[in-house]
């Protein structure tokens, strides 16, 4: 059964994750013929991490690539010899085979050495009776390329170019044999692996490899990115203030239930995108979803999210450097002039009292990315504003909010939450 990856952005976020596990969960359901399995890009944020323990979830598995693998390549059968086998017992299993070496299996099965094609024709060519008495522990040599299942067949194709031998030893994490490949085999189209991309559909944010995938469905609620596929797929763009809103409408639309971590799960990214329902790209439709979960769990969504926040935004233990420079995204005005923003979400004004240390961290920040100016969102989600901290012309940055002043190197923005709505496209206008 071919396994089909579920996969949100890089940098993940709690609605990355939750739309992969649940979009692979109503797969799963609804699709027997496929192994849905959804993957993470990198480390889970303070905030997932909270929801994921919360849920009683399953933290999903890390997916480094999904560019074709050893193990995608290899033959189901390939020879193999023990240790104590007569040496002609390993010239009978490469026979009528491409390969060059024979894996010698020790003690529980793990890759003791190889026997090569060439010393077997050696030991032949020097003494025939003798040959004839001895075993493969005797003839034994240490195989030149040893590939773990999981490495790209491109990187195994490279180690393979520098060796001698011609067969490369596919193990897997227990050092046993699951197959050989060669440079022929290698060098093979392959076979595509194949994914399902929610929460994003930029190449650059998807998984590294992705243009040797085969890519089956895209879930987002972002605009139109750049993603390309090689074949016709379903692709939804749906403007919604979450993935898992979309997710959750497909399982109410398949009159199936999520498994209550799924549910709380999915639940938590709704909070979590649209910032409890309050910031500007929320919908009825994930007020709605917010509704039938809370029901369905006996919580109260508000309260969760209230909680999920006060504990997520303690952020005292990271530095002012990781803090600034962990979520800066970088654009590019009209007037072609480079800046970038990052937001912080809080509860409360511990991190604001850290403010010399953050412009500090920002403008080194700015520096290295050779930058013009570098805004902060500082937003508290329960008061519902932003005080935004800059690094650079202050003023400019001041009257392209329409104030005369500014708070020693910050403006005060009451009512701005989004990033994407109410700061970038403000700044990408005037600098
Ligand atoms: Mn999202």
């Amino acid at each position: 059964m071919s396994t089909i990856y579920v996969s949100g952005h890089r940098n993940p976020d709690t609605d990355a994750i939750a739309a992969a596990v649940g979009f692979a969960e109503l797969k799963s359901a609804l699709d027997l013929e496929h192994d849905y399995l959804p993957v993470r890009l990198g480390e889970l944020n303070p905030q997932t991490r909270w929801v994921i323990e919360r849920a009683g979830a399953e933290e999903p598995e890390f997916l480094a690539h999904i560019r074709p693998r050893a193990i995608d390549l290899v033959a189901s059968e390939f020879p193999v010899v023990s240790e104590d086998d007569p040496i002609n017992g390993a010239g009978l299993a490469i026979d009528d085979t491409d390969y060059d070496l024979v894996p010698v299996l020790g003690n529980g099965g793990v890759l003791a050495g190889v026997v090569t094609l060439r010393s077997l024709a050696l030991h032949y060519a020097r003494d025939l009776e003798v040959a004839a008495g001895t075993v493969c522990m005797e003839l034994m040599e240490e195989p030149e390329v040893i590939v773990p299942a999981e490495i790209a067949a491109d990187e195994a194709l490279d180690a393979l170019k520098h060796s001698h031998q011609g067969t490369a030893v596919v193990v897997d994490e227990n050092d046993r044999p699951v197959g050989l490949l060669t440079r022929s085999e290698l060098l093979s189209p392959g076979v595509r692996r194949l994914a399902i991309l929610v929460d994003h559909a930029e190449k650059g944010q998807s998984i590294p490899g992705i243009e040797q995938a085969e890519i089956v469905e895209i879930l987002d609620h972002h605009h139109i990115g750049s993603i390309e596929t090689r074949l016709p797929v379903r692709a939804t763009f749906d403007p919604v203030g979450s993935t898992a809103t979309l997710v959750v409408e497909r399982f109410r639309d398949q009159g199936i239930a999520p498994s209550r971590p799924t549910a709380t799960l999915l639940m938590s990214a709704v909070l979590s995108d649209t910032v409890i329902l309050n910031s500007p790209t929320t919908t009825d439709r994930d007020a709605a979803v917010l509704d039938y979960l809370g029901e369905m769990l006996g919580l109260d969504p508000k309260q969760f999210g209230r909680e999920m926040f006060e504990a997520s935004s303690d952020v005292s233990g990271i530095s002012a450097r990781d803090l600034v420079s962990r979520d800066a995204k970088p654009y590019t005005s009209g007037n072609g002039t480079p800046f970038l923003v990052a937001q912080i979400e809080v509860v409360g004004d511990s991190v604001l009292q850290r403010k010399d240390e953050l412009l500090q961290a920002m403008d080194e920040e700015r520096t290295a990315q050779g930058a013009d100016l570098f805004a902060l969102m500082v937003t508290d989600i329960l008061e519902k504003g932003t005080e935004l901290l800059v690094s650079g012309d202050v003023a400019r940055a001041a009257r392209a909010f329409g104030l005369q002043h500014s708070n020693g190197n910050s403006l005060t923005l009451p009512g701005v939450m989004s990033r994407k709505k109410q700061v970038a496209p403000v700044l990408l206008d005037a600098l």
